[in-house]
This record gives C-alpha cells, structure tokens and sequence, in this order.
C-alpha cells in the first residue's frame, strides 16, 4: 500500500518537532510508524515504497535491509551514532544530520555548565529557595580562576567552546586524532597527558564505537582531585561506573553531565552527589536551534528528492560521491 500516485513516500518510526512532520506531509506520503498498533504489520505493507527515513532515533541494519528502496536516511541531530551509516554506506543509502545550526548553541551550554558546575549555581539557588541564606552565607565555591581545560574532540563545536574558554581566561589544550594546522591551542596526542596537565575536560567528541569509554579510570585519575569533567556529547564517552567511583572517592572533584550512557536513565549514585551538576541533555534544547536543525532535516529530503543530493551528508556517505 502506497500513498497518491507519484509522492514520494517517507518513514518517521518516532515523533519529531511538529514542524518536521507539518512540513513534510505537505509535499511527501509521511508514514507515521508510532502511531501504527501493529508497527510489523504496518511496516511490511509499505516497506516497498519507502525511499526516505526521516529520524530522531535510532535506525539499525535490520531496518535498512528491510526497505529496498531506501535512498536516504535524514537524521535529527549533529550526532548520529544511533544511526548505522556504515552499512547505509554498504546499501548505497545516504545519512544526514544537522550539523553548524546547532554549534553556537551547545558552545553556550557548555560554558553555562562549566560555570554552574564551579560556581555551583544550582546549589546556590537551592540554598536561597530553601532559606538557607537567612541563617548564614553560601559557602564559598572553588574558582574558574587560573585553570586549564582540555577538550576532547576539537571539531565546529569543540572550537566554539574553545574560543568561549579562551574570553574566560582560560588556558586552552586539545586531543583528537590529529593535531589541526589552523589552531594555536597546544595538542595532546595522548588523552591521559592531556589530563595531567589539564583541570578540566570537556568532551564534545562524537559517541560511538570508535569514543566508547575514552574517558575511563586512568584519564580521571590523570585529571585529579580539583579536576572537573563536562560532558555535552555523549554518555557512552565516559565510563559511567568508573565516574561514579572517581566522584564519591574524591578522585576528581566534580562533574557536569547533560548526557548519560542510558538516557533518559541516570543513576542513583549520580542523583545522590549534591555538588554535580545534572541536566536532561538539552544542549541545543532551545525552540530557535530545534527548529533550525528540523528544517535541516526538510531541506536535506527536499533537496534530495528535486535531484539536487543532500545539503549535509555524514562522512561515511560523501556527497558528490566519491
Ligand atoms: C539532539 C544532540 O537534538 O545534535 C545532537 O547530537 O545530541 C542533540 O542536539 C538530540 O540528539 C535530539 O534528541
């Protein structure tokens, strides 16, 4: 079963931004997979006409394979880790994702993170709301002043957040896979020196395989007992347990999460530290950023399908193809 005659035909298997869905009803067969009782029944019947996903979560091998017409998977979000590109790549199937509408907007978070977490501002305003104040003054907080951040992942928006620290008097280093010819901060080729020589890290390197617990025991010891992790990429870039650890025994000082290894889910023993400062993974969560990045999502389907290729494809589906 189709949609009319001559509309190209898409899947959305989750809710997106109402936008994303408005938009693209409009021109194309929107197949709603969330709102079907039976989603097998439902997907067999149309997985013949399907030829684009349009997502916000996860999209696996399986469901690739299972739709041969697919020519395009057009991702909600910078990273697309939930998304199999690889084998996208192996079926001819291009991956896109919203990358630079959503830069400036985490760089701003980040930041924001890194100051409630060393300020402790939450815990500030909690001291106020529950009347602390009236019997004796917040306890002093440690300082911003005279520190180091290392980032973890110097990409569009590792030097967004690089060039905020640097306003911040703040001295800058970084580790990736490469040092880069046009930046002056000082590359580390081995993230545990970078630790050593840094207070605070700040991870903004992509989630995947390839990052799974880069930042695990030994690079939080490196980091030290006045050191302060921010994490604004993925969850599965640090190794929950072994921060839990470092947290409780004083291994480093504090940390600022807004994304963790199981989202929504996040752990007790994390719930339970006062000074750590947790946030439900709203990097680019403002309404300006989200419906920038949802009409990157339109515009890398309506470009795709009037013939013009997609606006922004992934690296492992180039676009011209190489
Ligand atoms: C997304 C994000 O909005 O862009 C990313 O990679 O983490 C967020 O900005 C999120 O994935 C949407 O659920």
């Amino acid at each position: 079963m189709g949609g009319p005659a001559g509309k190209v035909e898409l899947l959305m298997p989750a809710p997106m931004q109402p936008i994303v869905a408005e938009q693209l009803a409009k021109q194309f067969t929107l197949h709603r997979l969330w709102e079907a009782a039976d989603k097998n029944a439902y997907l067999d019947e149309r997985a013949g006409g399907v030829r684009g996903i349009v997502t916000g979560t996860a999209v696996d091998a399986a469901l690739i394979d299972r739709l041969p017409s697919l020519e395009i998977i057009a991702s909600f979000g910078v990273g697309y880790d939930k998304v199999d590109a690889v084998h996208a790549a192996k079926k001819g199937v291009i991956v896109t994702n919203t990358p630079d509408v959503l830069t400036e907007e985490v760089a701003d978070l980040t930041l924001g993170l890194l100051l409630a977490t060393v300020r402790q501002l939450p815990q500030a305003d909690r001291y106020l709301r529950t009347g602390r104040w009236l019997e004796k003054p917040f306890p002093f907080s440690p300082t911003l002043r005279g520190r180091k951040a290392g980032i973890l992942g110097l990409g569009r928006i590792g030097k967004a957040v690089a060039k905020r620290c640097e306003a911040f008097g703040l001295e800058v280093a970084y580790h990736g896979r490469r040092a880069q010819a046009d930046v002056s901060y000082r590359y580390y080729d081995n993230l545990v020196a970078m630790a050593e020589a840094v207070d605070i890290l700040i991870v903004v390197i992509p989630g995947g395989k390839e990052t799974d617990k880069l930042v695990n025991a030994e690079v939080l010891k490196a980091l030290g007992p006045d050191g302060i992790l921010i994490n604004v990429a993925r969850g599965t870039v640090v190794d929950e347990e072994a921060l839990i650890a470092a947290l409780v025994n004083g291994t480093i000082w504090s940390a600022g999460l807004d994304v963790f290894a199981h989202e929504p889910q996040v752990p007790a023993e994390l719930i339970a530290l006062d000074h750590v400062v947790l946030l439900p993974h709203v990097g680019s969560a403002t309404e300006h950023t989200r419906n920038a990045m949802g009409q990157l999502v339109i515009d890398n389907i309506r470009s795709w399908f009037a013939g013009k290729g997609p606006v922004t494809a992934v690296a492992e589906t180039p676009w011209p193809k190489r």
